[in-house]
């Protein structure tokens, strides 16, 4: 297909882009960490956003060579940014690819990213498969120092399950649950309830979909710890981060 060749060369001539939306402290006055997501700015097509090409990439055998570019291009510009989290997305695909841990590491090697300030977003989809090792890859990538989050939580059927058995640091509360929340309706309870379940069990809550300053007031009151979206920022270009990171200093 027409679509795989692009993508191919795309990645092979460095040409998809890195966008970057930050995540903030609760009280929303300082960047704590950015999550890296990726663009192909096509030459017919504009730009084509990340659920229209991750797929193909998963079915065409190019997520990993795609994914090897996402991390050495976050972990290379992320280098600029000191003492704030890079997160990086992980495709189940990429997860379970035998060689996904060493490759982790030979990046954060050849790039000199400090693997403390990596986080990489899992998915359910990622355990689900072969739960044996997925957490032998999980605690293998800890031992190395980079930390997990469990991405779009609360969209899975046995999430639960999963918070007890991995060894997640975070868990990112899907922005479902933010979109049909108001203050005094179950969406509310739900989210205060993994809030408090996260905090129960020792992990970091970041919110993701925050888009009012009623949500961030709510977030705040409950205990959230880190906030993510478009009342602060939706993603943005590398250079916008330099940006807003010498405002915040
Ligand atoms: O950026 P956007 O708002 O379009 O993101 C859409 C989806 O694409 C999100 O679910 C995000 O997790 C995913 N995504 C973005 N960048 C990457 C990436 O580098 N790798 C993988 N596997 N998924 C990504
Ligand atoms: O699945 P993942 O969480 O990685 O996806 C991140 C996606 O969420 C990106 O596509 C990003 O553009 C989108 N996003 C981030 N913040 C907001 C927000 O406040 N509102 C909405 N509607 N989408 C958001
Ligand atoms: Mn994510
Ligand atoms: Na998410």
């Amino acid at each position: 297909r027409m679509v795989e060749e692009d993508l191919r060369n795309a990645i092979a001539r460095d040409q998809l882009l890195l966008h970057y939306q930050p995540q903030v402290s609760i009280d929303g006055s300082s960047i704590v960490g950015v999550e890296a997501l990726v663009r192909w700015p096509h030459p017919e097509h504009g730009m084509i956003p990340p659920s229209e090409f991750i797929g193909i990439a998963e079915e065409r055998g190019l997520i990993v060579p795609l994914s090897e570019w996402v991390l050495r291009r976050a972990c290379e510009q992320a280098r600029q940014w000191p003492g704030i989290k890079l997160a990086v997305n992980v495709s189940p695909i990429q997860f379970r690819h035998k060689d996904f841990v060493a490759s982790v590491i030979r990046v954060l090697e050849e790039t000199g990213f400090d693997p403390e300030r990596l986080e990489l977003e899992l998915t359910e989809g990622v355990v689900v498969e072969d739960a044996d090792a997925a957490e032998a890859a999980m605690m293998d990538l800890r031992a190395h120092g980079v930390s997990l989050a469990l991405d779009d939580f609360g969209t899975g059927y046995s999430s639960l399950i999963y918070l007890r058995r991995f060894a997640f640091d975070k868990i990112k509360i899907d922005r479902s649950f933010l979109e049909y929340m108001e203050a005094t309706g179950e969406s509310a309870i739900l989210v205060h309830s993994v809030v408090h379940l996260g905090r129960a069990l020792g992990l970091r809550v970041c919110a993701e979909g925050v888009e009012t300053a009623e949500q961030h007031r709510f977030l705040q009151a409950i205990g959230c710890h880190e906030l993510q979206g478009f009342l602060f920022s939706k993603g943005v270009p590398p250079e916008e981060i330099d940006r807003l990171l010498t405002l915040d200093r």
